[in-house]
């Protein structure tokens, strides 16, 4: 039933052929991709499921979907070592912006001096090589939030956001002292084992759904599945209600605005109830989508009207990005779209920007070294494998193009919400950063599985929301290939 066409240049790489409803053909941006799903054995198959026997004698694998063939994937397909060529609106939870094997990226490690990266890793924070200012400017400085001049980098998103709350805490007691580091001996001697005024209580204020990572520090902050935090020990933190909207927005636009409210004062309660137990909020964490939770959106004017409540009470303002940073939004960084009275004052990043890190305002600096500190404070490999990315963004109009296919997206998603109203609703997203509700977890599960089998890799999050987390060079023509196959799964369910 499904066709495996590879195509050998960028001539034939047009895939109006594949289906009845796509009436332009538009060229790809990735020579050489496949051109549809195929799908040879159920999902996983038996190599993966050899595999995995082999793997679950080592770790605990319960998490694995299937074996990939990394060799054999290919810009938006990801194949597998049965050899199911599978569409990928997931992309590694997030987090390759330019698909599998593209070749500007692969090109970076033929030049000897970024091999030579790979091969001395050096300890960042204190023996970086002579080109490090520069990388730096060129790559994570040149997508800099407007305002935002400082930066740290980090090895993945919890490690990121780990340490960005220390830059908080850290900001919120230089302040105490009047804006020096004169530690008394006290302070100093309490650190050591714990207790205040060394180890002062302070804390983070997070939202209910959120995902922020799983270490132990932002696990506190973490709230979207019970599984992730049970049986470990948590801060005494405030957490509030993140808005519940109802869809479609337009429909809906004085109920979000009193939920807008109500989850704003709410935040200023926790703030001065925390404030009275003597365990002041330093910061407060925000994702611009919560995405592990259920791709939960909020309007501009609650972000912005939560940096004034940030403000108001002299705790950080952290907008985590490592989820919708990098692009799918359709902006490099979702929170543009809030248009904010001024920059956050930290973001943080990982996924689709290939190193952890953050952008923090100068402020949120530590006046003193090795008080935001590890061994390798990140990895120059990834920052040349970002340049060629960025580059690539620019040069093939990226984020236009995840403007035009989200588009393409959310138009079809309405339409088949309302021929399968039984079935979905609640279609939401910015770019190609998309999701849609199922009726109940069973069938969302369902849906998840039955899109696969036909070749389409999609993600669930929340309870009941199906997601799309495609790289940047999702086309038009996938978007059609993505509508289509989910077309097939709603009919075969009624
Ligand atoms: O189940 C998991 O551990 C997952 S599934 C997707 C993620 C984690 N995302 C990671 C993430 C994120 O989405 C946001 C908004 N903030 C922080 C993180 C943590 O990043 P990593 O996984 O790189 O530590």
């Amino acid at each position: 039933m499904y066709r495996f066409h590879k195509i050998t240049s960028p001539a034939f790489s047009a895939s109006c052929l594949l289906n009845k409803r796509i009436l332009r053909c538009a060229s790809s941006l990735f020579p050489g991709e496949y051109t549809a799903p195929v799908i040879k054995t159920p999902v996983p198959g038996p190599k993966s499921k050899k595999l995995l026997d082999e793997l679950s004698d080592l770790q605990q694998a319960g998490s694995v979907q299937l074996f990939a063939d990394y060799n054999k994937s290919l810009g938006n397909y990801l194949v597998d070592v049965d050899g199911n060529v599978l569409l990928d609106a997931y992309t590694q939870i997030s987090s390759m912006p330019l698909g599998y094997n593209h070749s500007d990226m692969l090109k970076v490690f033929d030049n000897e001096e970024n091999k030579k990266a790979i091969v001395n890793r050096p300890a960042l924070g204190v023996f970086p090589g002579s080109d490090w200012p520069e990388k730096l400017r060129k790559t994570l400085l040149s997508v800099a939030p407007k305002g935002m001049n400082s930066i740290t980098t980090m090895m993945c998103g919890s490690c990121s956001n780990e340490n960005a709350y220390k830059n908080m805490f850290l900001k919120y007691q230089r302040d105490k002292r009047g804006g020096t580091s004169n530690f008394t001996e006290l302070e100093k001697e309490s650190c050591m084992i714990n207790l205040p005024p060394g180890a002062p209580n302070l804390s983070i204020l997070s939202f209910k759904g959120s995902f922020h990572g799983r270490t132990l520090g932002v696990l506190s902050t973490t709230h979207s599945k019970y599984i992730h935090k049970m049986d470990v020990p948590a801060f005494d933190w405030p957490i509030a209600s993140f808005p519940e909207y109802k869809y479609p927005l337009h429909e809906n636009v004085r109920e979000n605005q009193a939920e807008d409210k109500r989850c704003l004062a709410e935040v200023e309660e926790l703030i001065e109830k925390w404030e009275k137990k003597g365990n002041p909020v330093a910061g407060i964490i925000i994702e611009p989508i919560q995405a592990e939770g259920g791709d939960n959106h909020a309007s501009p004017e609650f972000f912005q009207e939560l940096q004034k409540i940030a403000k108001k009470h002299n705790a950080g303002y952290l907008i985590d990005e490592v989820q919708t940073g990098g692009g799918p939004t359709g902006k490099m960084w979702c929170h543009e779209h809030f248009d904010l009275e001024t920059s956050p004052d930290i973001v943080t990043f990982s996924k689709k920007m290939q190193t952890g890190g953050y952008y923090l305002k100068r402020e949120f600096l530590p006046d003193l070294p090795y008080r935001v500190f590890n061994t390798w404070m990140g990895d120059p490999t990834k920052i040349v494998l970002l340049e060629a990315i960025l580059n690539v963004i620019k040069r093939d109009n990226l984020l236009s193009v995840v403007e035009k296919s989200g588009d393409i997206l959310m138009s079809n998603l309405r339409d088949l919400e309302a021929e399968f109203p039984a079935l979905i609703n609640s279609s939401r997203g910015r770019g190609t950063f998309i999701s849609f509700n199922a009726a109940d977890s069973k069938l969302r599960d369902d849906f998840v599985n039955r899109l696969k089998a036909k070749g389409v890799q999609t993600g669930g999050c929340g309870d009941i929301a199906i997601r799309m987390r495609p790289a940047l060079i999702f086309q038009p023509q996938h978007a059609h290939i993505f509508i289509d196959r989910l077309r097939q799964v709603l009919s075969e369910t009624k």
